[in-house]
This record gives C-alpha cells, structure tokens and sequence, in this order.
C-alpha cells in the first residue's frame, strides 16, 4: 500500500494493477513500459503494509473487473464515475475564522471600499522594478506578454549548461511567502512552442512535483498556452523525456495528468502531476468559487509535505496565475493560525515579486469571495 502520487491517497500496486480509492486510473502497470518501470520502484521502495482498509474490496472487485471486462486503454483516460469533492481540513481557530469573515463580508457587501482598494493597488508601484534582462534580444521571443516580464531581482534563472539555448533565461517568478530561501509557487508564463523545452527544464531543476494550469489550450480561437506535454505516449523536450502516464477527469471544470519525467543525461526520474482547471478565461474569473475551491484542495492535498514550489501557470502568468495564489497564500496562512490577514498587502507582496498578479477588480474581488467561502465551508465543518 503506497501514498498515490495524483490525489495523495492510499494506491494498492498489486503486481499489475495501479488502483487508487479515490477512483483514479486503474491501469494495469503492464500496459506500458513506464508503469511497470513506475510499479517497480513502488515495490522496491514499498513502506511497511498498513492495517488493511476499506479498500480491500475494492481491490477484488477492481480485480474482477479486469479479467471479467475489456482492458482499459493504455493511454489510461478515466472519468470520475461520481463527483467527490474533498473534505475541508484545517487548524484555523474558530474565533479567528468568524472576525476574518465577517471582516470579509463587510470588504464585499462596503462596494466603495473594494473600490478604493483596488484603486490603491494599481497605483502601487513596485520597487526595484527593473527588468532589462527580458528585454535583452535573444530573451524577447520568450515573451509572452509585453505587460508580464520578470523583474532581473525575482526571476528562475536556469542552469545554462542544461538549456538547449545555452541561456538561463526563462519568464518565471519565484514567489515567496514568509521564507525568503525557498519559494513556495513559480509563477510562469504558459509555455511557447520556442520555450516548451525551457519550461521542463525548470520542472527539474526546481524539483517540482506540482503543475497547475488554470487556462484552456485556447479560447476563442487564441493560444493561450502551447500544448506541453505527450497526448500519449512521450514526448523529448531537449534532455526531458515526458511520459503521460494518467488523465483523470475530475468534473467538467478539471483534469488532472500525471507525468512520468526523466533526465536522459542522468537517468534520473521523477513523477509529476499537472492539475488543468478548464473552465477559466483570460481576464476573467471561474463561473463559482466551489469548483476552484476542491480544485484547491485536491492540488494541495497531492502536495501535503513536500517543499519544492508549486508552479502555477496560466497564459501570461499574472492574472489567474496571481488569483490563484493570493487565494492559495491567504488560506494557508489562516490554516497556520494567523491572527491578522490583509488581502491587499498579500498581494502588493506579489506583485513586488511578478509584474501585473491579479488584473482586475473582478478578479480581485473573486479572491475575497473564494476565501470568504472556504472560511465559510471551515467554520462548518468545525465541531461546534
Ligand atoms: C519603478 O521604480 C521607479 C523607482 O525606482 C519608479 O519611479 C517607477 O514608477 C516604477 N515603475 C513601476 C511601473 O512601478
Ligand atoms: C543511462 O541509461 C543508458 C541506457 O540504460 C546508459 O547507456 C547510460 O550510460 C546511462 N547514463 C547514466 C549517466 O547513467
Ligand atoms: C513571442 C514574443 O516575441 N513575445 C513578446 C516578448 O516580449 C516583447 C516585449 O519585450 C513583446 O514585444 C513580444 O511580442
């Protein structure tokens, strides 16, 4: 019994079968060389057997299923049978969760007071905001937006021997939260055809075990973001060999893929797990916050304990990008116990660190909503 590495739940890996009990991709690990590789060292590095759980049945009828019914395609696409969304978990202190939402609820229902917030905010200027190393020539065609390039003080600097142009430069920031050593998302742009190769590179060097995507490949017609991974199979992005190993659909607003990755100049090999939110368009905010709430939840459940950031991504990697982790940073801090929470200084916070992090009022306005819901759902669930 191991910890699956898409939804952070109990996996069974009995000799040719993955299965997870939270309905995840049962794929036999001999369809594909990767799995049996990925089964492999699941064994060999197998923690010590648990008490049995409730999912010893599902193992016998997930087994039957397989030799009474058709095998499942290697490609191993699943659809979630029944919507589950995750349970909140949190330490948040009651009486701090009921001040921060009624503070939450006068910021929503006091319209005049959003709007002079916002108003401050895009008065503010961040400092030092230099960011000629973008603007450099051979760096300008990794641009994606010209409103969205790192500053020169907070930028991923690639390893320039790895990089197949012999550059460090990518459009990525580091965020930090109250850790200056070590970051806890990478902000980016959605890779370009010219940067796909870049992008996996940092994946790697930055040991990221964590992707979220919240934009479609396209809208409208527009590439939004160049489509970086294997529709099946692998691809070989310079060194990087991705392999798709899963794709679960959650619900109709998110998929998650896991990703086998290897280092070919080292043979050295890692799992990764992307979690593509759909339904969400460029300057826009998602149609409910209680989608990209779970969807929260499950990204952070798959990420429980680990230290490496998350990289969050959209097109430009500011306006989604930027909402999503002022909501993600604003909750964790509750769950840890903070006493005081400022939305709008969190997120000058980012934007000393990433140019242009939340674009607009609505979307601001959503962050304050989703975070007022999921206090909300908190405060709930508490036992009263
Ligand atoms: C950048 O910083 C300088 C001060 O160093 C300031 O005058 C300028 O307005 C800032 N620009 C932006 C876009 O924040
Ligand atoms: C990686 O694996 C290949 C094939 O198994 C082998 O030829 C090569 O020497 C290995 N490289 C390293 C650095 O271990
Ligand atoms: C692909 C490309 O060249 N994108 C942009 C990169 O950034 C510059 C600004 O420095 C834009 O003008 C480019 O369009």
């Amino acid at each position: 019994v191991c910890v699956c590495d898409v939804c952070g739940v109990r996996v069974v890996y009995v000799c040719v079968l993955c299965v997870c009990d939270v309905g995840l991709p049962l794929t036999p690990c001999s369809a594909s060389p990767v799995l049996q590789e990925l089964c492999r060292q699941r064994m060999a590095t197998r923690p010590p057997d648990r008490p049995e759980g409730p999912h010893t049945s599902r193992i016998s009828s997930v087994s039957s299923q397989f030799s009474d019914g058709p095998m499942p395609s290697p490609s191993a696409r699943s659809s979630a049978s029944s919507w589950s969304e995750e349970p909140v978990q949190s330490n948040m202190d009651i009486s701090t969760g009921h001040m921060i939402l009624s503070y939450m609820e006068d910021h929503l229902k006091n319209k005049n007071r959003l709007e002079k917030e916002w108003e401050a905010l895009c008065a503010y200027q961040a400092e030092p905001n230099s960011s000629l190393v973008a603007q450099k020539e051979e760096n300008v065609p990794k641009n994606r937006s010209l409103a969205v390039l790192t500053y020169d003080h907070s930028r991923v600097l690639l390893k320039a021997e790895n990089s197949h142009s012999h550059s460090d430069y990518i459009n990525a920031s580091p965020i930090m939260d109250h850790d200056p050593r070590n970051p806890a998302y990478i902000a980016t742009q959605g890779p370009l055809p010219a940067t796909v190769a870049d992008f996996w590179q940092m994946v790697w060097e930055s040991g990221c075990v964590v992707i979220v995507m919240l934009t479609p490949l396209t809208e409208n017609g527009v590439r939004q973001c160049y489509h970086y991974w294997p529709d099946e199979g692998s691809n070989l992005y310079h060194i990087y060999e991705v392999n798709l190993v899963s794709e679960h659909i959650w619900c109709e607003d998110f998929l998650v893929r896991s990703f086998y990755l290897k280092n070919l100049q080292t043979n050295e090999t890692r799992t990764v797990t992307q979690f593509h939110f759909l339904s969400w368009y460029d300057r826009g905010v998602p149609s409910s916050s209680r989608s990209l709430l779970d969807f929260r939840r499950k990204v952070n459940k798959c990420y429980r304990g680990r230290s490496c950031p998350i990289i969050v991504h959209c097109s430009d990697g500011a306006g989604r990008s930027g909402t999503y982790v002022l909501i993600d940073m604003v909750l964790n801090k509750m769950a840890k116990g903070a006493k005081e929470i400022d939305i709008a200084a969190t997120l000058e916070h980012l934007r000393d660190q990433r140019p242009g992090m939340v674009q607009t009022k609505e979307q601001f306005e959503f962050a304050l909503t989703a975070v007022a819901e999921e206090v909300n759902a908190i405060l709930k669930a508490l036992p009263q």
